[in-house]
């Protein structure tokens, strides 16, 4: 297959409450989507999870169209794709901008199962046809909202519930939550928001049960995880930290942590993915699907990864109605009981709805690419 035409959007979407993590409070989401075309007419898309600010990484909106635009665009010029595995390869000589790669990846891995008919999950080697669920509860201004948000998400069947912290929202929080929860499958995300020095919190946790701590340290650090998961009964999982199979391999190797949380994006696309799933599988750590407030074309693309046979822990992928009044897909993805059911459909198995997709859309590029056949 040749990809011939690549429309770029910038949506600008409300958040239905606020959402804060250690690093700043989400109100909206602004974000790109892709739409690649193949020279059949077959059309996949993908969605990029960088935010409008590099909060998280280094990656925002604005420099994957750049990115896209100067070298993506250009890379994939003239390209005869046979498979998408292909196209970790075609990006190779760009650095980073996992972000930026993994939307174009991810539009051409759905493009290809619509191709080839089959639904994504199955293309990707996916085996679940229903995966389990949970749902990350940001930072709240007290502990009483904060238990009525964990109350409603266990009563809607949720598998596990994460809680966000900080320093000075984490041990009361958790042992309130504790208090009232004594069996609930339960963990905490710091988004990289302590150091070394606060072994002595972290070890105060170590006294709640919870399924694991994430990221607790340095968005860019190895070594102190690997300190910490030393002295540490609860696993650590390593969220910011991961972005390839190399740096997964080195983490387990050091013993940096005993769980990896899974983001497409951050990792650079389904195929890293895929070789991250099955290193863990091999060496026998846990994997989930961490989320990113993404809209249904991202969640669809998370629900379809999560298939695989080593994602063997609730993701964050919940309702797309927690998030959102109005999703862009038909149907939008919901969970029953903490449960999501895969789709049978081709692709994504998640329709765009174009037309709702336009209200939110703030910019619009089409690039039309030159190909093999192209006549002089
Ligand atoms: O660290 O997993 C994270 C949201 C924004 C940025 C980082 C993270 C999160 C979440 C929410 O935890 C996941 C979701 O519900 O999509
Ligand atoms: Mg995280």
């Amino acid at each position: 297959m040749r990809i011939e035409q690549i429309t770029v959007r910038k949506l600008r979407m409300n958040l239905k409450g606020p959402f804060t993590t250690s690093f700043g409070t989400f109100r909206e989401k602004i974000f790109l989507l892709v739409e690649v075309k193949d020279e059949l007419g077959n059309t996949g898309w993908g969605e990029s999870v960088a935010f409008d600010a590099p909060w998280y990484n280094e990656e925002t909106y604005k420099t994957n169209w750049i990115i896209l635009e100067d070298f993506l665009i250009p890379l994939l010029e003239g390209k005869e794709i046979e498979h998408p595995s292909e196209v970790n390869d075609i990006f190779e000589p760009i650095r980073k901008n996992n972000m930026a790669k993994a939307m174009v990846e991810g539009a051409i891995w759905d493009l290809y199962a619509k191709r080839t008919n089959q639904p994504l999950w199955k293309a990707l080697g996916g085996t679940r046809e229903k995966i389990e669920v949970g749902i990350s509860i940001g930072i709240q201004p007290d502990i009483e909202t904060l238990m009525s948000f964990i109350d409603t998400y266990v009563a809607e069947g949720y598998k596990r519930i994460k809680v966000k912290i900080k320093p000075g929202w984490d041990v009361e929080v958790i042992r309130a939550i504790r208090a009232k929860y004594p069996d609930l499958p339960l963990m905490a995300d710091a988004n990289s928001c302590y150091r070394l020095e606060d072994i002595d919190m972290l070890k105060e946790l170590d006294d709640f049960n919870l399924m694991m701590i994430e990221q607790p340290l340095a968005s860019d650090d190895i070594i102190d995880h690997a300190h910490i998961q030393k002295v540490l009964k609860t696993p650590i999982c390593l969220d910011e930290s991961i972005h390839s199979l190399e740096d997964a391999r080195k983490a387990v190797e050091l013993g940096s942590c005993k769980i990896i949380n899974i983001k497409i994006g951050r990792v650079g696309g389904l195929t890293e993915s895929i070789k991250i799933h099955d290193y863990c599988k091999e060496q026998g750590l846990d994997v989930w699907c961490g989320g990113m407030l993404e809209s249904g074309i991202g969640r669809a693309h998370n629900v379809a990864i999560t298939t695989l046979s080593n994602f063997t822990m609730p993701g964050d992928t919940a309702s797309a109605d927690r998030y959102w009044d109005q999703d862009i897909t038909e149907p939008i993805v919901t969970v029953e009981n903490g449960y999501i059911t895969v789709p049978t459909a081709s692709g994504i198995g998640y329709e765009p709805n174009i037309s709702l997709m336009e209200t939110f859309t703030e910019e619009k590029k089409v690039y039309n690419l030159r190909t093999l056949n192209t006549v002089q």
